[in-house]
């Protein structure tokens, strides 16, 4: 494979650097190091070689994923000034990062799908054509790993040679990326092992884009969190690449994650028949011992992790974690749904992660966890909102500068982070890296919605389920760049993820529900984000959400009723647990009601939404459920 058209100029020191990259495959005695593996495919050794070539790293590294490497790596970030060592008593081989303040999240608006046909990234992405993209960026990636180390960082999405899994190969010049990398995946030489003639594997192209020598050959000072003000993330969905320059963020930069599993993940799932979705997984035990596993899609930031490491408040009741991002689904050889969690583990956001609001994620971090742009303890520790009831009195911020809690600014970035792997999770369950997945009994969406959706509703078929799923919206998150708290349509909490036409994606759904026929699984809406008159949550949430997957499965054994309206089944007052609960009956009314008015104004909404999906491309059936939704509440009184 070569990233080179035939177009583009052969870089000036593409000779030097060829060699650089050779002298690891012929490993001989000058190579500066002795990680290179034996074996190495002649597909990434060729592509290998060409980047090299164009970004002219001083060294190239093959990862191999061990504990030796994690030590030699963390220990020159720490010289470096990028890593900070917490105190080994509170917190062992643990680290902070502080970004620079200009690389703290995603970038949407410079995530860009570049598929041939613009048609065929959607009206949902920014789109832009394969070659011209590459030409943008070329000049970009050319000498940008001047005086830095390139990292091969051979990974898995699931479990090294699972049926379900896939691999990629990373390149990066950022040991924080590779440390990150080594936490979310599976990396190293048994990925690479696995790497043949014949295997497809996803080449992901990262640069930070601040080379240390100059176009002149002057020195640069490094920095401790080198980026760049150009940031592209791009996506190439029929070639199946990713490149992603000038950025050192998780969601920018560890490409296995939002790049693979969700953008190019989705792409190969409609053409092989299967689903790649931004869902948490749960195994929840009943009283009577019986097991379920729900899936679970919600937008960025909304409480996928703590509803990932719920503990029910309601007696006999058991959660236990499988992922807390991305399901992969297909259907099993029985013809029933399977998932697996792809990911090795959590990359959570920090502010509201706490004792008070989930102590099992608490206990995850206890160690070997690398914490990002949150606030630094006297003592060593870290700290952030929400982590405790009370702040300490002094901290060091997520900028390094002195913080009291009189101070006006947060002591940790609302979009501060920890990456810890999914084995140190107490409530982790043991099929959770099952490389056969786990049979799927229900799938829930949700968002942050203040008003008109309610608690809990049961879709009242697949293809409602599918039109629920496309009619989510959500407020922003501090997970992406730009503004907070803002409503936005965000379909399967797949907005930023889909890696081609939303329309298409929504059909694709629709496909799914066809080839899983009567195996197909109930489809759930929820919403924890209800607010009053005041502003006041009506919900408690957090471990209180117990009470509705109670519902969610009571109504998978056909143990509770549902009251059929139009907007789906809704919870029959007398049925549904508010017992030791600090919510009024009144409450729970307009949090299980339906509001015709504010109902009819969001069937409006939907059909202007969807409009702006392009109608050649909208599936029929979706714009039926709008118009059965519209007759079925115009039959409501009032
Ligand atoms: C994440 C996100 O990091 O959705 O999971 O932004
Ligand atoms: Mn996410």
């Amino acid at each position: 494979m070569s990233i080179l058209k035939s177009s583009v100029p052969e870089p000036r020191t593409a000779k030097k650097a060829a060699k650089a990259a050779l002298r690891l495959v012929d490993a001989d005695e000058t190579a500066p190091t002795t990680t290179a593996p034996l074996r190495i495919d002649a597909g990434i050794a060729a592509w290998v070689f060409d980047v090299a070539a164009i970004t002219q790293p001083d060294e190239i590294v093959w990862c191999d994923g061990s504990t030796a490497e994690w030590d030699q790596l963390t220990k020159l970030m720490i010289s470096q000034g990028t890593l900070i060592r917490l105190n080994p008593e509170w917190r062992p081989n643990s680290f902070l990062a502080r970004s620079d303040p200009a690389d703290v999240a995603r970038v949407e608006d410079r995530t860009f799908i570049c598929s041939a046909e613009e048609i065929d990234a959607g009206a949902t992405n920014n789109w832009r054509e394969p070659g011209s993209m590459k030409a943008e960026l070329l000049p970009l990636f050319e000498g940008s790993m001047r005086g830095r180390t390139m990292y091969v960082v051979p990974f898995s999405m699931g479990p090294v040679g699972g049926a379900l899994s896939q691999v990629g190969v990373q390149l990066t010049d950022s040991p924080y990326v590779v440390v990150s990398m080594a936490l979310m995946t599976r990396i190293g030489t048994p990925v690479l092992n696995l790497i043949t003639d014949d295997t497809e594997w996803v080449p992901a192209l990262h640069s930070v884009g601040f080379p240390l020598i100059d176009d002149a050959g002057n020195r640069i000072d490094d920095v401790s969190w080198p980026h760049n003000p150009k940031k592209y993330i791009a996506h190439f969905p029929e070639t199946r690449e990713i490149w992603s320059f000038g950025s050192g963020y998780g969601g920018n930069a560890l490409l296995g994650k939002k790049c693979f599993a969700l953008r190019i993940a989705s792409v190969m799932a409609r053409d092989e028949g299967w689903m790649a979705e931004h869902m948490l997984l749960i195994k929840v035990t009943s009283p009577e011992q019986r097991v379920y596993h729900l899936a679970a899609a919600f937008p960025s930031a909304c409480g996928k992790t703590n509803l990932a490491m719920l503990k029910p408040t309601i007696p006999g009741w058991k959660v236990e974690t499988i992922g807390d991002d991305i399901a992969w689904m297909r259907p099993g050889p029985d013809g029933k749904l399977r998932a697996i969690n792809p990911e090795r583990g959590f990359f959570g956001v920090a502010p509201g992660t706490g004792i008070v609001t989930n102590q099992t994620a608490v206990d995850t971090m206890w160690g070997n966890t690398i914490f990002t742009n949150v606030a630094l303890r006297d003592d060593g520790d870290v700290w952030w909102e929400g982590l405790t009831p009370n702040p300490p009195a002094h901290l060091l911020d997520w900028q390094g500068n002195d913080w009291t809690p009189d101070s006006k600014t947060p002591a940790a970035h609302p979009n501060a982070r920890f990456t810890v792997t999914a084995d140190q999770c107490p409530s982790i369950a043991d099929e959770w890296d099952d490389p056969a997945g786990v049979v799927i009994d229900a799938i829930i969406f949700g968002g942050r919605r203040p008003s008109t959706v309610p608690l809990v509703a049961q879709a009242k078929s697949w293809s409602h389920g599918v039109f629920v799923g496309a009619t989510m919206a959500s407020e922003t998150t501090a997970a992406a760049t730009g503004a907070v708290g803002q409503l936005r349509h965000d379909p399967f909490a797949m907005l930023p993820f889909v890696g081609y036409n939303m329309a298409d994606y929504f059909q694709h759904w629709l496909d799914m529900g066809e080839t899983l026929g009567s195996d197909a699984p109930p489809i759930f809406q929820v919403n924890w984000f209800r607010k009053d008159e005041n502003g006041k949550f009506m919900w408690p949430g957090f471990a209180e959400n117990s009470r509705v997957v109670e519902w969610i499965i009571r109504r998978l054994e056909g143990e509770v009723a549902a009251r059929q309206t139009p907007i789906g089944g809704l919870p029959l007052m007398h049925e549904f647990n508010i017992e030791r609960l600090d919510v009024t009956e009144d409450d729970l009314q307009t949090l299980v009601g339906l509001d015709k008015q504010a109902w009819l104004a969001e069937a409006d909404e939907t059909e202007q939404y969807f409009g702006t999906l392009g109608d050649d491309r909208m599936p029929e059936a979706l714009y039926a459920e709008l118009t059965k939704l519209r007759a079925g509440l115009a039959k409501l009184p009032g």
